[in-house]
């Protein structure tokens, strides 16, 4: 298992931030890629990428009513190396155990790779389960742009794909039994090495963009500025505040973008991206809608302007419980976890029953290079995965 992650160890290692940057279409992407699909080769398994650029291995023919294991490999910029590639090759590991003892499935099975499962490039997170099941819009989606403005239509042309076709694939959806996703645990609630999801908290990220008047920071008097940086700050630390008093709130600021970004220039705009989450729909509208207050004052205080942009919004996730008690009950009663990291399970709940397993993670923290997984839980999670599939998949 650890040899799996070793061979995507260097795919992607970010030498400025530490950790791994993986995003859609670049050219980690395009090695993790062909990683998958050595590692499929390895296990028998035939390797398809779908319209909407994720990857698939199946064991056996595609069909109908298939169990399906998997994760992401792409990552957050600088981000931890289990968060998605734990998931994956967990998949693999357990398949091959499966076809090493000789077991025959009943369905299909296959291991799947989302495709811009952390949004790192254009902005929205899940972005292949998303268009596999319709829950965003293609045109928009061909239309997301990057830091360097490249459509991801451009980019996906670029890698050798086909964005015309992108949006609801019907047939993946009618290949899609179950879904199980293993992920290395995002915090610090575990204290055996596997639980499994009891839910996803409601979240999503919002563009306040503050304009104001760019001059000179040396000339431009400071009675007579219109510097959106500062109804930005209001912003960031209102996020904490708002957050702070709603129960189980979150809000975070961790991208933010002056234009054009000189130290000697006051900025004539500031994008500020806001990722909110909570236990439920409502809380999450509440606390941004309190921020969009906050952010129209500060910006009329200074004399800017703010527009605010929805990029993303997932609902309140709860797995299906009948999956989930039975998994828990395969993995002895392991313990069930609510969440607030979202994934690409917590799309496809909508459309099939899908459930989540957790591995200990002793540092709790993620999306930053300290994420970690013992080889030891690895392990266990692999055995927990095999007998979860082995469990779908017999007749
Ligand atoms: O942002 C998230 O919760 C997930 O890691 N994409
Ligand atoms: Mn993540
Ligand atoms: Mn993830
Ligand atoms: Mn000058």
């Amino acid at each position: 298992m650890s040899g799996l992650l070793d061979d995507l160890a260097d795919i992607g290692r970010d030498p400025h931030r530490g950790g791994y940057s993986r995003h859609v279409f670049d050219d980690a992407d395009r090695r993790s890629r062909e990683w998958f699909a050595d590692r499929a080769a390895a296990c028998g398994l035939t390797t398809t990428t779908d319209r909407n650029a994720n990857l698939w291995a199946w064991w056996g023919p595609p069909g109908p009513d298939a169990v399906v294991t998997g994760s992401h490999l792409d990552s957050v910029p600088g981000g931890g190396a289990f968060d998605g590639p734990l998931g994956v090759a967990s998949a693999f590991a357990a398949v091959d155990s499966l076809r090493h003892a000789g077991f025959r499935p009943a369905r299909p099975v296959a291991v799947v790779a989302f495709a811009e499962e952390e949004g790192g490039r254009f902005g929205v997170p899940c972005l292949g389960s998303r268009l596999l099941t319709g829950a965003i819009d293609p045109d928009r989606a061909r239309a997301l742009r990057d830091a360097d403005g490249t459509t991801f239509a451009e980019a996906m042309r670029a890698a050798g794909g086909a964005p015309e076709h992108l949006g609801r694939d019907e047939e993946a959806l009618r290949h899609l039994g179950r879904f199980v996703e293993l992920h290395v645990e995002q915090g610090r609630a575990l204290d055996r090495a596997v639980g499994v999801a009891r839910g996803i908290d409601a979240h999503g990220r919002w563009r306040f963009r503050f304009t104001g008047r760019g001059d000179h920071a040396g000339t431009a008097r400071l009675d007579d500025r219109r510097d959106p940086m500062l109804p930005a700050a209001a912003l960031v630390t209102a996020a904490r505040r708002v957050a702070a008093a709603t129960p189980d709130g979150r809000a975070t600021v961790g991208r933010l973008r002056p234009v054009p970004g000189g130290t000697n220039v006051i900025a004539s705009a500031v994008d500020v991206w806001l990722d909110a989450r909570a236990p439920g729909d409502a809380r999450v509208r509440d606390v941004v809608a309190e921020l969009t207050g906050l952010a129209r004052q500060a910006a009329a205080d200074e004399g800017c302007a703010v527009a605010v942009t929805e990029e993303s919004r997932s609902g309140a996730v709860r797995f299906d419980t009948a999956l989930r008690d039975r998994c828990a009950a395969l993995l002895d009663d392991a313990p069930a976890l609510p969440t607030g990291a979202g994934h690409d399970a917590g799309v496809l709940a909508a459309e099939v029953p899908t459930a989540m397993l957790f591995v200990r993670n002793p540092t709790g923290i993620s999306h930053a290079p300290q994420e970690h997984a013992e080889p030891d839980d690895c392990a266990a999670g692999v055995r927990a995965l095999t007998r979860v599939l082995r469990e779908l998949a017999a007749p």
